[in-house]
C-alpha cells in the first residue's frame, strides 16, 4: 500500500459550463461558450451545454453522491455571467448568488470543503463582444471586480480560491488554434491574452489579500502541463524538451514564482511577447499561495531544426514553430480516448521539475483523470481502464512525495461525465456515468475504488 501524508486532501473536480446547464435560467447572461457551442461545426455533433448534466437543478443529489464517495474536497467553478450577466458589476444576479450559496452550504453541511475556481472559461459574452475579452488589458479590472463580488458573498465560507483555470488552454486553444471559444486563430494573440490573464490573476489576488485577509483563505492559480521527455539523449533534444516545458508551464509559472518570463520565450517571440512594468511584476511575483496543476499526459520532444512535422495530437502542438520543437508519442504507449498517452512516470518527472524550478512550492493536483470508452452493461460500468490510469498516476504522485515534492492534494477529473468542450458529450471523463437522455448518474467501478483510496488514504502498489 502506498500511503499518503495524513493531511493529504482527496477531491474531485468539475466546471460550471461543463455540468450546470440552465444556460438561460434565472437571469444568467450568455457566455462565450454558449455562443461558440451554438455555431454549427465547432463542437462534435453540434452539442452544447444548454442542459449538460443539469447540475443546476440536481445540485443537492449531486452533493449526496459526493458524500457517498467520501470526498473531502470538491472543486467547482462559478459561472461569471450567472453572477454578473454582462460581466460588469452594473447588475448582480441574486438568483446566481443564491445557487452558489446553497451549493456551498450543502457541501459544508456534508463535510466537504469547497475549492472554488473563479474562471473556468465561460467569459461573459458581452465582455468579448464589447471589450475584446482577454485581448483587452481592462479585462484585469473586470475580473478583479467580479472576484471581489465572489469574495464578498462567498468568502465567509470558501477558504480555497483558484483564480483562473489553465491559462495555456485559454490562450493557445482559444486565441491560437481557435478550437475553443472565442475561436480566434493567431500567432500573436495567445501571448497578449496570456499576458492579460497573468495580470488579471494578480489583480484578483491583490484584492483578496488587501480587502479580505480577515477571511483567512488561500488563493492561487491553476496551470496545466504535460510532461515533455527528450526523444533522444542528444543535447539538442534535451534542450528542446526543456524549451517545450518553458513554453507550456514556465510561460505562466515563471512570472508568478520568479518574476519574469522565461528567457527562451523573450528571445524567440520578440515583440509578440508583451513586457511587464516594474509595478505589474511586483503584483505578479508571489501571487500564488499554492501551485495548482492539471496534468494528463506526456509526449516526446525533439529539436525541429527548422523542419516541423505536420499534425500532432489534439491541442498539444502549441505554436510549435515558435518553439522549434517536434512532438511524438511512443507507439507502445497506451492511450485514452482523447488520444492522450498514459505515462505515469511523466507525472512524477513533472512534479519533480516543478519542485526544483520553483523551490519546493506547495502543489495541489487540481485535475487528473482520463476519458475512456465506457459502456453501461446491466446497470454496471466496469471502467478498469480508468481505474488503472488513476492508480498509476496516484502511484506516481506518491513516489514524487517520497522524493520531497510538496504535493498537498489530488482532485480527480471528473466527478461525472460532462460536456467535454469541442468533443461534446462523446468523451467521458467521469467516475460517475451520466445517461444524457435521463440524466441519471451511476457510480462506475472507478468511483467505488476511489472511495476506498480515500478511506485508506492510500493506493495499492
Ligand atoms: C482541462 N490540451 O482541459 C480542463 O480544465 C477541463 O475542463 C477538461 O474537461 C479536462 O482538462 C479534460 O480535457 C484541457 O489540449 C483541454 O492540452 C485541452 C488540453 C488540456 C486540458
Amino acid at each position: 500500500m502506498k500511503k499518503f501524508p495524513t493531511d493529504f486532501i482527496w477531491g474531485s473536480a468539475t466546471s460550471s459550463y461543463q455540468i450546470e446547464g440552465a444556460a438561460q435560467a434565472d437571469g444568467k447572461g450568455p457566455s462565450i461558450w454558449d455562443a461558440f457551442s451554438h455555431i454549427p461545426g465547432r463542437v462534435q455533433g453540434n452539442e452544447h451545454g444548454d442542459v449538460a448534466c443539469d447540475h443546476y437543478h440536481r445540485m443537492k443529489d449531486d452533493v449526496q453522491m459526493m458524500k457517498a464517495l467520501g470526498l473531502q474536497a470538491y472543486r467547482f467553478s462559478i459561472s461569471w455571467p450567472r453572477i454578473l450577466p454582462d460581466g460588469t458589476t452594473k447588475q448582480i444576479n441574486q438568483a446566481g448568488i443564491e445557487f452558489y450559496n446553497q451549493l456551498i452550504d450543502e457541501l459544508l453541511a456534508n463535510g466537504i470543503e469547497p475549492w472554488v475556481t473563479l474562471y473556468h472559461w465561460d467569459l461573459p459574452l458581452a465582455l468579448d463582444m464589447e471589450k475584446d475579452g482577454w485581448l483587452n488589458k481592462d479585462i484585469a479590472t473586470y475580473f478583479a471586480d467580479y472576484a471581489r463580488v465572489c469574495y464578498q458573498y462567498f468568502g465567509d465560507r470558501v477558504k480555497n480560491w483558484i483564480t483562473i483555470n489553465e491559462p495555456w488552454v485559454i490562450a493557445m486553444l482559444g486565441y491560437g488554434q481557435g478550437i475553443f471559444a472565442p475561436g480566434r486563430v493567431s500567432n500573436r494573440e495567445p501571448y497578449l491574452a496570456g499576458h492579460h490573464i497573468i495580470l488579471a490573476h494578480a489583480k484578483a489576488v491583490k484584492v483578496y489579500r488587501e480587502e479580505f485577509a480577515h477571511q483567512g483563505g488561500k488563493i492561487g492559480i491553476t496551470n496545466n502541463c504535460d510532461w515533455r521527455e527528450p526523444l533522444t539523449d542528444s543535447v539538442l533534444d534535451k534542450t528542446a524538451a526543456q524549451r517545450a516545458l518553458e513554453f507550456f508551464l514556465a510561460w505562466f509559472a515563471d512570472p508568478v514564482y520568479l518574476g519574469h518570463y522565461p528567457e527562451t520565450m523573450v528571445e524567440r517571440l520578440g515583440d509578440r511577447l508583451p513586457r511587464f512594468t516594474d509595478e505589474e511584476i511586483a503584483e505578479v511575483k508571489g501571487s500564488s499561495d499554492f501551485f495548482g496543476l492539471n496534468h494528463y499526459t506526456t509526449m516526446l520532444a525533439s529539436d525541429a531544426g527548422g523542419e516541423l512535422l505536420q499534425g500532432g495530437v489534439y491541442g498539444n502542438g502549441g505554436l510549435s514553430e515558435d518553439q522549434d520543437v517536434n512532438l511524438h508519442v511512443d507507439p507502445t504507449w497506451e492511450k485514452t480516448s482523447m488520444g492522450w498517452a498514459i505515462v505515469p512516470w511523466g507525472c512524477q518527472k513533472l512534479l519533480e521539475w516543478i519542485h526544483h524550478r520553483y523551490a519546493g512550492p506547495a502543489i495541489v493536483m487540481t485535475e487528473n483523470g482520463g476519458a475512456f470508452p465506457d459502456e453501461m452493461k446491466n446497470g454496471v460500468v466496469d471502467d478498469q481502464d480508468r481505474l488503472a490510469y488513476v492508480r498509476g498516476y496516484l502511484g506516481a504522485c506518491h513516489d514524487a512525495i517520497e522524493n520531497g515534492v510538496q504535493l498537498k492534494g489530488y482532485m480527480l477529473w471528473s466527478l461525472m461525465d460532462n460536456f467535454e468542450w469541442a468533443s461534446g458529450y462523446a468523451k467521458r471523463f467521469g467516475i460517475h456515468y451520466v445517461d444524457f437522455e435521463t440524466l441519471e448518474r451511476t457510480p462506475k467501478a472507478s468511483a467505488l475504488w476511489y472511495r476506498e483510496v480515500i478511506e485508506r488514504n492510500g493506493v495499492e502498489e
